[in-house]
């Protein structure tokens, strides 16, 4: 029988009965509770021995978690160089971000190789492989390359640029080349996939045949798949009264004043000091809302091992105190930022309790926080959606208040 095999970057850890964060896990978690099967990807953990296919096995019901450990020079060379240092920075149309290193490319590869041929120890003929992301663009032709036949498919998180943004990238070609090995290629949003068709078609010479792209010798099918919260999971969360130990605390602490809440992993694609400013710019020209208004930003640190991520958090924090230092009063502070996460749990009443949803990426594949927050909304007294333009999500949203951040 085909089962099916999930491969990310990383395999979330997970314990039956707890809530797992993250938009990626939650959505692989879900289609593999519902038809069983494998979840394969790195542990997390980084060693000093050689890299190896050498894997840990592990079972939670019906799924089956592989975990493989990456060596340093591979991580350094493949997570925090090309993947997260490239790649993430020019697919988020950020290149000033971006570095560029061919020997960092080498290490992407060779890690999307190490995954293949741990894959072709695991696989069956007929199993179906279903890659995630921006990490794993090199994967099916690893797989083909190790042997494999499988039916495989990718989905990306992340958005696809404007090809000549993609072009930034010195190694576009090659990337390009490796993702036509896919059978299928999954994108959040129809200007992702228009991107990606228009760079084959028109820089890599490709043909359509049948809505299917031809090139380099291979069929690939591209389809558009937004990603979605369960919106009856999200709001029985957050009508639970034995989740709203934080939500009362919050209430109570705001005495009446409306809360404007913001959600994000720490990165520097959310635009958050820009966030930052546009409250500062509201208390400046509004002084009427003085005292009357509080904004929280959660944010937890990701990433924290790269420079660029640690930049970004030190800026925040001297942000947020100027622009506390500037306006708050004895018994009234504007901002309130939180540089840790919450518990789904937790976090969806959170949602509940915000009069104002500010979600203004300068650029986001989907963006879940939007998704959620008007999923925990109660429907008698529900709250406003601020949502950037540049967020997938302001695609499927169009009754959010749109921006531009
Ligand atoms: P992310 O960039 O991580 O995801 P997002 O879509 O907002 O962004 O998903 C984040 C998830 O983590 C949400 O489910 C949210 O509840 C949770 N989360 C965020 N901050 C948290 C906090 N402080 N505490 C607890 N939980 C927190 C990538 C892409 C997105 C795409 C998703 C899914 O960048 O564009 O929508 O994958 O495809």
């Amino acid at each position: 029988m085909s089962r099916l095999v999930v491969v990310s970057n990383r395999v979330t850890p997970i314990t039956e009965g707890e809530p797992t964060a993250g938009g990626l896990a939650a959505g692989v978690l879900d289609a593999l509770k519902q038809k069983g099967g494998i979840w394969f990807g790195w542990s997390g953990e980084i060693t000093d021995d050689a890299a190896s296919v050498e894997h840990t096995e592990r079972s939670v019901g019906p799924i089956t978690l592989f975990t493989i450990d990456l060596c340093r020079p591979d991580y350094d060379a493949f997570y925090r160089g090309f993947a997260n240092g490239t790649l993430w920075p020019t697919l988020h149309y950020q290149v000033g971000h971006a570095h560029f290193d061919w020997a960092e490319f080498a290490g992407y590869r060779r890690v999307n190789e190490l995954f293949a041929r741990a894959l072709a120890t695991l696989v069956q003929p007929d199993d179906l492989i279903w890659a995630h992301d921006y990490h794993l663009l090199c994967l099916a032709e690893a797989v083909r390359a190790a042997g494999l036949r499988n039916r495989i498919g990718l989905f990306l998180h992340t958005p696809f640029p404007a090809p000549a943004v993609f072009m930034t990238d010195p190694a576009h070609a090659e990337l390009i080349r490796a993702m036509c090995h896919f059978d299928l290629l999954g994108f959040q949003t129809e200007e992702d996939r228009t991107a990606f068709t228009d760079y084959v078609l028109r820089e890599a010479g490709a043909t359509m045949d049948e809505g299917r792209l031809v090139a380099f010798g291979h069929t690939v099918k591209c389809g558009v798949y937004p990603i979605g919260v369960h919106v009856q999971e999200v709001r029985a969360l957050a009508a639970a009264p034995a989740n709203r130990r934080y939500a009362s605390r919050l209430r109570t602490s705001l005495h009446g004043r409306p809360l404007i809440l913001s959600v994000d992993r720490l990165d520097y694609s959310k635009g958050l000091r820009q966030r930052f400013i546009a409250f500062e710019r509201f208390l400046e020209h509004h002084p009427h809302h003085h005292g009357q208004v509080v904004f929280m930003q959660i944010a937890p640190p990701s990433r924290s091992d790269i420079h660029v991520y640690r930049e970004i958090r030190r800026e925040l924090e001297a942000e947020a105190g100027r622009i506390n230092g500037r306006f708050a009063e004895v018994d009234w502070m504007p901002l309130r930022y939180l540089n840790r996460g919450f518990a789904r749990n937790a976090l969806m009443p959170l949602y509940a309790e915000a009069q104002v949803g500010l979600v203004t990426p300068l650029r986001d594949g989907m963006n879940l926080v939007a998704k959620e927050y008007v999923a925990a909304q109660d429907p008698e007294n529900p709250g406003v959606l601020v949502l950037s333009q540049f967020a997938g999500a302001a695609r499927e949203l169009d009754a959010a208040l749109i921006v531009n951040p």
